[in-house]
């Protein structure tokens, strides 16, 4: 089966903060456990820089739209490689490929009859480039979003039908209760849908960095249109000779934050149907960090620098961090400090100790091989059916929860060292058999639990797997004592040490 994942592009107005890495490393997550599953995974992620976020910032730059893509694309995938992110393509809707394709694509959409010629007349934030309907207004018709003063837009360009798509949209909803998850997302965006559909500028007038109209060279697309459509045209050009669109299409997952899911769970399925394109499986929604009570952004300026973080703490400590502290479909607060507490607590404590413990045991009293002995039943118990939770869960996107899951055994297996004392048990030779068991169940416990972190911790887990002699990550052999004892351990330095 094919798995294809996608993170929204981002804007390139200004550098990366740890909201994007968010959903990127998500994205990820979900990837590399499809790739376990032996699916074939594609992975998209890149940045949008046209329209007038991007405009705005370079102008207060002085420097050109593209300068500053220029400038700050490469920002992005620098972070996302020292993230860990294992994305097969970055998309920029600079790229020569992405533009021809947009043309065609929306070409196609005129020639079905699904644009004509009107006035816009508006609220208007440069900075989500977005025409606000009237509830979506803040106060004194501000941005709900940037607490910034909302531009009242007049100005003549090509409209989309949205209003159209009001019927096959609903029939979506209906046809497809997990289309939009988490559910609260879905409610919100069908009652978005219910309280009627007008349509939408598909190009503007007043702006030139952008894609140009191919029927009308004086206006260029409007950049949600050709942003949203990365997703396709990427697979066009990803791999040159080759076109993925049979092979991937529609996408598995779409990965975005809560900001944008008017565009992603209204105009995007439209989009698709007058273009003639399946719709995407689902679309996963999460919710905002925040710090300090406000959202993280970029025009607020409170960002948590996360290639600091990664500096002093390892890619893999910020991944984990991300999904454990906030429950992925919700808000939640982010802070140095409660980093720093579960980065001590948990992986250094609960998951480096365990580890630890169990390869110096295995070296001290067993000579560096897992005694080749049953497992223990009891702790075997607390894993039955732990696999099909994990992926339960991740069917769905619930990062948070399938986490929780194998955090659960990461304990029990602490527990269970406290329970046999493995260092009792080896100053009696005629325990000699209860040690093996006990050591050997350890040390497939730990296996298993690491197997399952892969995807969140993968630097981390492939280490430890390494020395644990069982290098294999194949979620099959994630079941307690699929594999045999025998394996002859390595020893390693902390795994998250003190920074
Ligand atoms: O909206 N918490 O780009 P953008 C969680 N180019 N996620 C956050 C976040 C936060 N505080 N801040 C940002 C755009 N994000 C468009 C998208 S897609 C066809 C075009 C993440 O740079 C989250 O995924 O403003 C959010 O949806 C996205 O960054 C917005 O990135």
């Amino acid at each position: 089966m094919s798995f294809y994942v996608t993170t929204p592009i981002y804007y390139v107005n200004a550098a990366p903060h740890l909201g994007h890495a968010y959903t990127t490393i998500g994205a990820d997550i979900l990837a590399r456990h499809m790739r376990q599953r032996g699916e074939d995974v594609f992975f998209l992620t890149g940045t949008d820089e046209h329209g007038e976020p991007v405009v705005q910032a370079a102008e207060r730059e002085g420097i050109t739209p593209r300068e500053l893509g220029d400038a700050n694309a490469p920002r992005f995938r620098e972070l996302m490689d020292r993230a860990g992110v294992s994305n097969d393509f970055f998309i920029r809707t600079t790229d020569p490929e992405h533009e021809a394709r947009v043309q065609e694509i929306l070409q196609r959409v005129n020639d079905n009859g699904h644009v004509y010629p009107g006035t816009y007349e508006g609220w208007y934030c440069p900075r989500c480039a977005d025409f606000k309907t009237d509830t979506e207004l803040g106060p004194d018709n501000t941005c709900p979003i940037h607490g910034i003063p909302l531009d009242w837009q007049q100005e003549e360009n090509y409209f989309f039908r949205l209003s159209t798509f009001q019927e096959p949209l609903e029939q979506l909803y209906a046809e497809r209760p997990d289309f939009v998850l988490p559910q609260a997302r879905f409610n919100e965006a069908l009652a978005f849908i219910r309280g009627g559909l007008a349509d939408v500028s598909l190009s503007r007038a007043k702006i030139t960095w952008g894609v140009p109209v191919p029927w009308d060279p004086s206006q260029v697309f409007y950049v949600w249109f050709d942003a949203l459509l990365n997703y396709v045209t990427a697979l066009t050009y990803a791999r040159p000779g080759e076109d993925l669109i049979a092979r991937y299409w529609p996408p598995s997952f779409q990965l975005i934050g809560k900001d944008i899911l008017k565009f992603h769970a209204v105009y995007w399925p439209a989009l698709l149907m007058a273009a003639g394109y399946d719709v995407p499986r689902h679309l996963f929604v999460h919710g905002f960090l925040l710090m300090q009570g406000e959202k993280m952004s970029k025009s607020l300026g409170n960002v948590l620098d996360p290639l600091a973080v990664i500096e002093r703490f390892g890619a893999d400590a910020l991944r984990y961090y991300c999904f454990r502290d906030v429950s992925f479909g919700q808000d939640g607060s982010v802070s140095t400090a409660d980093f720093e507490t579960r980065y001590e607590t948990e992986l250094a404590n609960e998951l480096g100790n365990l580890a630890s413990r169990t390869l110096a045991m295995v070296e001290r009293y067993r000579g560096g091989v897992v005694p080749d002995a049953g497992v223990d039943p009891e702790p075997a118990a607390d894993f039955d059916g732990l696999v099909g939770l994990v992926r339960d869960r991740l069917d769905r996107a619930d990062l948070t929860a399938a986490l929780d899951e194998i955090w659960q055994r990461v304990r029990r297996l602490n527990r269970y060292v406290e329970e046999r004392a493995p260092w009792q048990l080896a100053r009696s030779d005629d325990r000699a058999d209860e040690l093996d068991l006990t050591l050997r169940s350890l040390a497939e416990g730990l296996r298993v639990v690491t197997v399952l972190l892969y995807p969140y911790i993968p630097g981390t887990a492939e280490r430890l797997l390494q020395a644990l002699g069982q290098p294999g990550l194949e979620l099959e052999g994630a079941r307690f004592g699929a594999r045999g004892g025998g394996a002859r351990v390595a020893g390693i330095p902390p795994l998250f040490p003190k920074p």
